[in-house]
């Protein structure tokens, strides 16, 4: 194990549509996904969260999976239509219960909760509503997030509003890849731009119920890469950048839309979803930031799949992304395996932003394509590797304070578009039973975690 801050935290993640289930039970009420889900062709085993790892009545399994690992803590989402079944009406008791009781029993064992209040599963009421398109989904989120921490926050201290906004935006509402399955422009840049609403909008309110709260958001960051030196490939690098990270690193960390984002977007919105006010809101200083880091996009200049700005979607950039480069490994799912980048995106984030707040790495991990469960060798080197590098960013660089780890994921679970073929997890899952079944990298793990402490 390299060497890490004091006082480093260990963790691991998953998410409420993933891995719950129950789909139906306990006056839950239907998201996105659900919906998503159900049209053909979305996912590509047809599969969708019904059951999942049905951790909704498992959970006991996934918490003593946890205290069996030796982590200090342990990342995991309520559902929002769980607790507010349409969204914006009646507190659904229920729903409330499970994660009272999971908080519970996570305390007993002495594994701090750290609740993402947003992983994707918007309420299908709200998206009938305009979804994030309409500013006052962001207000609803805001009443939904004080109350949950009304109801954890004696025993919660870390939160993290949204994970991913770029996911619930751009590949949502854009490249149509995930719930609810759009292709716009305008819409999918007001939806990224009214999930940062949200978050300042929750972050306001969960402190406001929460007097020790740390509130943070997550965000997935991927450096662009060009795949030569030649000026148009650069410039499709920077689109990128643009499009993936700075339009939500900069506005959250430094109270701005990053420079050319405007003309990035010039014909395809008007951006006037925009408010006064609205960017003191999002960049209300964070309590920490968390990074979800699993590769770099190496991305070439192409021509737009649409030649009319205003009928492009805001996913279309002029950029193709391209394969792992030769002679860099890549992971069953084809994504190439580029610790480096891990660090760059580290040192990035403290070059670009004085005045970082701490870092968590609140997901990093690996999936392969085997469903039964045998050695992962792949996984315990990427981990290894991929904390070798937040290890040297850590150790050159004294702007940033590394606060902690989390691994995607506790265990396998549902890869939204991708279904269940991809395994994350630390531990098997066999779905047709719900049986857990610990990896060698879960043991390995363990075997780290054991040693740190000892
Ligand atoms: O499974 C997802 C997770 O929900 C969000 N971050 C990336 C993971 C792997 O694709």
């Amino acid at each position: 194990m390299p060497d890490l801050p004091a006082g480093f935290l260990w963790g691991a993640a998953t998410a409420a549509y993933q891995i719950e289930g129950a789909a139906g039970e306990d006056g839950r009420g239907e998201s996105i996904w659900d919906v998503f889900c159900r049209r053909p062709g979305a996912v590509a085993d047809g599969s969708s969260g019904a059951v999942a790892c049905d951790s909704y009545h498992r959970w006991r399994d996934d918490v003593d999976l946890l205290a069996g690992l030796g982590v200090d803590a342990y990342r995991f989402s309520v559902a929002w239509p769980r607790i507010v079944p349409d969204g914006g009406g009646p507190v659904n008791r229920a729903g409330l219960d499970y994660y009272d009781r999971l908080v519970d029993a996570l305390c007993e064992r002495g594994i701090r909760p750290f609740v993402t209040l947003y992983h994707w599963d918007l309420p299908q009421a709200l998206e009938d509503r305009g979804g994030w398109r309409v500013r006052d989904t962001a207000e609803r989120f805001a009443a939904y997030a004080a109350v949950v921490a009304g109801t954890l926050g004696d025993r919660v201290e870390d939160w993290i509003t949204l994970n991913e906004p770029y996911c619930s935006s751009i590949v949502g509402y854009a490249e149509g890849r995930h719930a609810p399955g759009r292709t716009e422009g305008h819409g999918a840049l007001a939806a990224a731009h009214h999930l940062l609403v949200g978050h300042g909008l929750a972050t306001a309110a969960i402190r406001g119920a929460v007097e020790q709260a740390r509130v943070g958001i997550t965000l997935n960051l991927s450096p662009a890469v060009a795949a030569s030196g030649s000026p148009a490939d650069r410039a499709a690098a920077h689109r990128q950048n643009l499009m993936l990270n700075l339009q939500f690193t900069d506005p959250v960390l430094a109270g701005r839309y990053p420079a050319g984002f405007e003309d990035l977007y010039a014909g395809v919105s008007d951006l006037s979803f925009r408010r006064d006010g609205d960017l003191a809101l999002i960049s209300a200083p964070l309590d920490f930031l968390g990074v979800n880091y699993y590769y770099r996009v190496h991305v070439a200049d192409a021509p737009y799949r649409s030649s009319d700005p205003a009928s492009r979607s805001a996913y279309d950039i002029g950029v193709r992304q391209l394969p792992a480069p030769a002679g860099v490994r890549a992971t069953d799912l084809g994504w190439p395996v580029e610790p480096e980048g891990m660090y760059d995106t580290l040192v990035g984030l403290a070059d670009r932003y004085p005045g970082l707040p701490p870092i968590y790495v609140t997901e990093n991990g690996c999936a392969e394509l085997r469903e039964e469960p045998a050695p992962d060798p792949e996984r315990i080197a990427f981990v290894a590797d991929h904390l070798d590098a937040v290890a040297r960013a850590a150790a050159d660089d004294d702007r940033l304070d590394l606060r902690g780890y989390f691994y995607w994921s506790l265990i396998d679970n549902f890869e939204w578009a991708r279904g269940y073929g991809p395994r994350f997890g630390l531990a098997h899952v066999d779905y047709r039973t719900g049986t857990r079944t610990p990896k060698a990298s879960y043991h390995w793990l363990r075997a780290q975690l054991a040693a740190r402490r000892g």
